[in-house]
């Protein structure tokens, strides 16, 4: 236990606000990889992290839709890892803190940084896993500007390594041809962001728990690119025409369950850091706020999860 806190800096600020429960005791290992090296437009993820712990200590800790508060939950945030020189280093750090968290029983969540972070929290060796993946964009480029390995490119290297079917895309809008005719023929199963500004969540989530049904372990990926720019501004490749808060929150609520494996939280940015308070461009807090909203409602609406089995389509609205 001791070498898994060594390898990380711990927060000066931590996730929530709330004093982070015993490690032991904990259901939730939160960590940050504030990782910003393939970007392609905007940088400033390596601020992800702490945008999201300083938003999240600030808006209110009570959730209206699950009936809980965030200060109850069991939580460890165990800071920030520790960043070695090279990329691949870097995922296989990645994979080692999540496998020892996963080890003890619990769910590591992972604070962004790029997305490409994924590549190394997902455990890819899990027979049947399902990636739930919250993205403007597919991710699916076999290369791009010469990296096999990056922040647009991650989710091919994943669908190499686990069956194609099993990954479920929501929110998508900004896609390559090359990456449609890839996802159409691996089976891939996409749900444009257009679709739900037509169709219910409810409907849309049980054609997704159709297809997760078969699956083992669920982990879940959230770029907050997936939310319309001007919900979330401060991302390093925004998108026009993206989802709404509501749409992201409802679907997690109506699809995770305990099967639930990881989950990370990725692309928040920064511009600049600012002194005093607030500590970040506006942008970049109000992109922060709405990423730490959706994180206290994933973590309180698998508190309610009782049951591996219960897979019920719930309203999320109530
Ligand atoms: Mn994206």
């Amino acid at each position: 236990m001791n070498s898994l806190r060594e390898r990380f800096r711990p927060p000066l600020d931590t996730f929530s606000g709330y004093p982070s429960k015993p490690l032991e005791e904990s259901e939730f290992v939160i960590f940050g990889v504030p990782l910003d090296v393939t970007h392609t437009w905007m940088g400033g993820t390596k601020h992800g992290p702490e945008v999201i712990r300083y938003t999240s200590k600030n808006i209110e800790s009570y959730s209206l839709a699950a009936g809980a508060d965030i200060e109850e939950a069991k939580i460890h945030d165990l800071g920030d890892l520790r960043l070695p020189r090279a990329l691949q280093k870097t995922l296989q750090s990645i994979r080692a803190a999540t496998s020892e968290i996963r080890s003890m029983k619990k769910i590591p969540l992972i604070l962004g940084g790029e997305h490409t972070i994924a590549l190394g929290a997902a455990p890819l060796q899990i027979d049947r896993l399902a990636i739930l993946q919250f993205d403007a964009h597919m991710d699916l480029r076999d290369h791009y500007e010469g990296r096999k390995v990056s922040h647009t490119t991650f989710m091919r290297r994943i669908a190499e390594k686990i069956d194609p079917q099993n990954i479920v895309q929501i929110g998508v809008r900004a896609i390559s041809r090359e990456e449609r005719q890839f996802a159409e023929k691996a089976g891939i199963l996409c749900v444009k962001a257009s679709e739900l500004s037509c169709s219910s969540t409810e409907s849309i989530a049980e054609r997704l728990n159709e297809r997760l049904d078969s699956c083992e372990a669920v982990y879940l990926s959230i770029d907050i690119d997936v939310l319309d720019p001007a919900f979330a501004p401060a991302v390093g490749n925004p998108e026009a025409a993206g989802i709404t808060p509501q749409h992201a929150i409802q679907l997690i609520r109506s699809l995770i369950d305990r099967r639930l494996v990881g989950v990370d939280l990725v692309e928040v940015s920064a511009r600049r850091r600012l002194r005093g308070e607030p500590y970040f461009d506006a942008d970049a807090i109000r992109t922060g706020v709405v990423a730490s909203r959706i994180l206290f409602e994933t973590i309180l609406a698998l508190d309610q999860r009782a049951k591996p089995t219960a897979r019920k389509i719930r309203r999320a609205s109530e």
